[in-house]
């Protein structure tokens, strides 16, 4: 089966696998687990930021980074498609208490105008805006880089308005490896920013909320741990960070590449629309229109053929390249979508 439903769906590498189980491990929630403290150090030295708290998802390095920066009643301005409001059961009211100001982006990405016509005024009858939130790459734009002028413009708002950022940077390694800008030139901007190594590199399980206030650190162990997420011997699950920060970066080129190749074979079939010019990193949306079967039934009729990939709503369809995506499977998928798609 040729899985491009998520780059979550990686299974660890043999090599990753001796990393964990040969990890040092201990009890994290006394500080003690050798293996999640270097994982912290290591990534915070790479973002340029003073710590890392090592967390099970992406979902609840958001999560923290909301009730952070939030008190009950506030409001958060984020992107319409982002994660934070598809894709988190409604966390962000359910567990922070805030209402989310949604604005609708290009591809997923909003511009400082929009920005600055969002944050509320402060005069007693508005609820205030206390924090702003970017995906990066987007997901639901279609694995969008945020250009690094805008993210600065925005934070030029952001600071005129006394208001924090925070970076859902869960395929930031994606836009690292596109770019080739250091890590910091986008950690910079935030006052917390997540990555996750479940993703593109492939880690089984894992994400780290960073930030340089110290205050903001102990505060978000302390919500971790009312969230269920403080763990003991996670040192076997940091090895695998640690692993994939070493060895799973630089090849994230690689599935870029393949997604590219997935786009331009998708743009020749007639009942597919796609505009191969806007797949930056790993993640390729595409819409069928006019085929005869609706979007589960072409789902259940790739996955017939071998080729597994979401529909994602409406006419709309999502396929993600990832480590375990060969060049060969590739092909084999580009064969499949023509098939089936241009049935
Ligand atoms: N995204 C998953 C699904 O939840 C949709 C996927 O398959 O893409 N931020 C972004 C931008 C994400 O794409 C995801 C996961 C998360 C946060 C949450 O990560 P986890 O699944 O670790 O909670």
């Amino acid at each position: 089966m040729i899985d491009l439903r998520s780059d979550t769906v990686t299974k660890p590498t043999e090599a990753m696998r001796k990393a964990m189980a040969r990890a040092e491990v201990g009890d994290d929630v006394y500080g003690e687990d050798p293996t999640v403290n270097r994982l912290q150090e290591m990534a915070a030295t790479m973002f340029g930021k003073k710590a890392a708290l090592f967390v099970p998802s992406g979902t609840m390095a958001n999560q923290l980074a909301i009730r952070l920066h939030t008190q009950p009643g506030q409001e958060v301005i984020v992107e319409s498609k982002a994660h934070i409001v598809r894709y988190e059961q409604g966390a962000a009211g359910a567990l922070a208490g805030v209402q989310l100001h949604w604005v609708t982006g290009n591809r997923g990405l909003i511009s400082p105008e929009q920005v600055e016509a969002a944050v509320r005024p402060k005069e007693p009858h508005s609820i205030q805006t206390t924090l702003i939130c970017l995906e990066n790459t987007h997901n639901s734009g279609g694995g969008t880089i945020y250009p690094l002028a805008t993210i600065e413009r925005i934070r030029a708002v952001a600071a005129a308005h006394g208001i924090p950022m925070h970076l859902d940077g869960a395929r930031l390694f994606n836009a690292i490896a596109a770019t080739t800008l250091p890590p910091a030139s986008y950690a910079q901007h935030f006052d917390t920013l997540s990555v996750c190594l479940s993703k593109g590199l492939g880690a089984p399980v894992g994400s780290l909320l960073m930030m340089n206030d110290l205050t903001l650190l102990d505060k978000a162990k302390r919500l971790r741990r009312m969230y269920g997420g403080a763990m003991r011997q996670s040192g076997i699950l940091a090895a695998a960070g640690i692993y994939a920060l070493e060895h799973h970066i630089g090849r994230l080129k690689v599935d870029h590449d393949h997604a590219k190749q997935l786009a331009r074979r998708l743009q020749q079939i007639p009942t597919v629309r796609i505009s191969p010019q806007d797949v930056d990193t790993n993640i390729v949306i595409f819409d069928v229109i006019g085929h005869r079967l609706a979007p589960l039934a072409i789902v259940a009729a790739l996955k017939q053929e071998g080729v597994l990939i979401n529909a994602i709503g409406g006419d709309s369809f999502r396929a993600v390249t990832h480590l375990d995506i060969s060049s060969a499977m590739t092909v084999e998928a580009c064969e499949i979508f023509t098939r089936v798609l241009g049935d």
